[in-house]
């Protein structure tokens, strides 16, 4: 798989992905091959992939795999969210970038690229959102604020267990965001397919889905969730998460995690933890929202 296959399909629909996911979600070895992996299947559905990053201090919305790979062999890239992502850049050109200016994008600011660039759809594995303990202690992802700003449609397995899902949702609600499952009734939480809590609509083909998203995105100029869960095979037993979820949380409030620093944390613990299990769950939820994305993309028609 080249990256010239995909950029050079100019008249395709374009479908934008996140480089946080790949720089900080997953161990460092495995982002090249993720990202070859997941522009293959976009490619395969006739569509072509956008990867969003910072780079040298410039927001690019169609990063090439030589640059992705110059960004894994630099120092680590900042993951970047709608308040910082100035701020990197601005740091880079004045010289004093301890990131040497390279920003991975979060949800909300592969949004914010993708809505410039015109690209209408993007696949992720999951929303950022309103973590534990709300009531005491204030930490909501930009990501949410996002789809109050940019018109686009974002494949998601719902938001991580590692957050409160059913405030999340609820925070969905109050923003005024559509929330649509698709094949499904239930709004998923990352590695299990019934997050506990509802979705606005379902729907069950990509064709019609395309049309509401196109539709809704019109009247709006907002961004719309695509819930889609795990793969039933794939989904992990939520007793034996919960578990490995304790002690991860423990492992990070050791470390002294804190903000956005949180949730890349966690992840890394659980997948240790876990054996691998919550990596590989990641990684099929991961392709199966992008093939979705695709999919959509495809069917909306529009470069
Ligand atoms: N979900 C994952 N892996 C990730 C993230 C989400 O499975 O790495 C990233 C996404 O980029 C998301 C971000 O936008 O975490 C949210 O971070 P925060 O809670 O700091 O806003
Ligand atoms: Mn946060």
């Amino acid at each position: 798989m080249s990256q010239n296959t995909a950029t050079w399909a100019y008249n395709r629909p374009r479908v934008a992905l996140e480089t946080t996911l790949l720089l900080h979600g997953v161990p460092p070895e495995q982002a090249l091959p993720m990202y070859d992996d997941l522009a293959a299947i976009v490619t395969a559905a006739g569509a072509q992939p956008r990867a969003m990053a910072v780079l040298d201090g410039r927001p690019i919305s169609d990063l090439s795999r030589c640059q992705l790979q110059a960004m894994l062999a630099g120092p680590s890239a900042s993951k970047i969210n709608t308040s910082s992502m100035g701020v990197v850049a601005d740091a880079w050109w004045r010289g004093s970038s301890p990131s040497r200016g390279h920003g991975a994008t979060t949800v909300s600011t592969t949004m914010e690229m993708a809505a410039m660039a015109g690209i209408r759809v993007f696949a992720t594995g999951g929303l950022g959102g309103v973590h534990k303990g709300y009531g005491t202690h204030w930490d909501v992802s930009a990501d949410l604020y996002a789809f109050t700003r940019f018109p686009v449609a974002v494949v998601t397995s719902g938001c991580k267990s590692i957050l409160d899902v059913q405030a999340t949702r609820e925070m969905l609600e109050t923003l005024g965001v559509p929330v649509i499952g698709y094949r499904t009734d239930s709004f998923p939480a990352f590695y299990t397919r019934d997050g506990g809590c509802g979705v606005d609509a379902k729907f069950d083909d990509a064709a019609t889905l395309a049309t509401f998203v196109r539709h809704e995105m019109a009247r709006t100029c907002r961004g719309v969730v695509i819930a889609n869960p795990i793969p039933e095979a794939d989904e992990i037993d939520p007793v034996k998460f919960a578990g490995w979820l304790a002690q991860a949380e423990a492992e990070a409030a050791a470390k002294g995690a804190m903000g956005r620093a949180v949730t890349p944390a966690v992840l890394g613990a659980l997948h240790r933890l876990s054996g691998g299990a919550t990596l590989r769950a990641n990684i099929a939820l991961v392709r199966h929202n992008v093939a979705v994305a695709a999919e959509v993309a495809v069917a909306i028609g529009e470069p």
